[in-house]
């Protein structure tokens, strides 16, 4: 059970997918974004859930190369009829210690025909509490390069207050579903996600919510404040010529 070498063969052999879940405003229901998310389906393993095989990739490197690979694959999906959604692509904190990061994305850039504008990396909070200098570095110079940047998993990884104010590329920030979940029956859970959109909205993040699951908490959300939701009520991760008829109706 080699899931290291099948997932560096479907890497290489054109084995991997990516899915796009929208991402819904709660003002007017319109598409704003997609989170692109990795898919495997493999003919002698069925199909690998990205929990399984992610892990893997961060502690042999090829997320690295997986990485690259997605970036490349949003772009080419932009082009052939998403432009005009913000298509969110997730960079773990392994590939922030890649120091060939920007110029993969220099050159992925160069070979897409695409404003730049409508692609976003997602960087967890834990990757940039990590090494916090090195990240707000980094992602400065991915922002030179016109790319959006998005905070990923908010609450769940120990940012300081500090750490927002320095990340000042970031245009984006995303609400970890595990408080989303909470917030029509916890009042805790409510005044934690009330509290997180006032704060991103009051530093100009554009804030989206994950998880969400019914129409109540899409509601409460709006409430808040809160600019956009991905989750189940608004669809889950679909093909890029289904987003774009979504997208263009
Ligand atoms: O759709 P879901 O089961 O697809 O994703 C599970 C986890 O895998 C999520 O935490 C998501 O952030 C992560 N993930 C999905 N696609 C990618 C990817 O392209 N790169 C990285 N680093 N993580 C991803
Ligand atoms: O990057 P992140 O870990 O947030 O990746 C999103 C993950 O959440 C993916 O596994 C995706 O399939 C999953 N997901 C998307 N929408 C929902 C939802 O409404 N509820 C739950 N429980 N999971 C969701
Ligand atoms: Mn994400
Ligand atoms: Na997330």
């Amino acid at each position: 059970i080699d899931i290291e070498r099948d997932l560096r063969r479907a890497l290489d052999d054109d084995g991997l997918q990516l899915a796009y879940q929208p991402q819904v405003s709660l003002v007017d229901g319109s598409l704003v974004g997609a989170e692109a998310l990795v898919r495997w389906h493999d003919l002698e393993r069925g199909t690998v859930s990205p929990d399984e095989f992610i892990p893997v990739a961060e502690d042999s490197g090829l997320v690295v190369d997986l990485g690259a690979w997605a970036v490349d694959a949003a772009l080419e999906a932009i082009a052939a009829g998403l432009e005009g959604v913000v298509v969110s692509v997730n960079v773990s904190a392994r590939q922030l210690d890649d120091p060939g990061l920007v110029a993969a994305a220099e050159a992925a850039l160069a070979r897409h025909d695409v404003d730049p504008r409508w692609l976003r990396l997602e960087i967890t909070e834990s990757a940039l509490v990590r090494d916090a200098e090195h990240a707000s570095a980094l992602l400065r110079r991915l922002h030179d390069l016109g790319l959006r940047v998005s905070i990923d998993d908010f609450g769940t990884g120990y940012a300081t207050l500090e750490h927002l104010r320095r990340v000042d590329v970031a245009d984006s920030l995303k609400i970890d579903r595990t408080f989303v979940s909470g917030i029509v029956h916890d009042a805790r859970d409510r005044a934690i996600v009330g509290a997180a959109v006032a704060l991103g909205r009051s530093l100009g993040f554009t804030v989206v919510a994950e998880g969400v699951e019914d129409a109540a908490q899409a509601e409460l959300l709006a409430e808040m404040g809160c600019d956009a939701g991905q989750g189940y009520h608004f669809g889950e991760p679909t093909t890029p010529e289904a987003l774009a008829r979504r997208a263009a109706g």
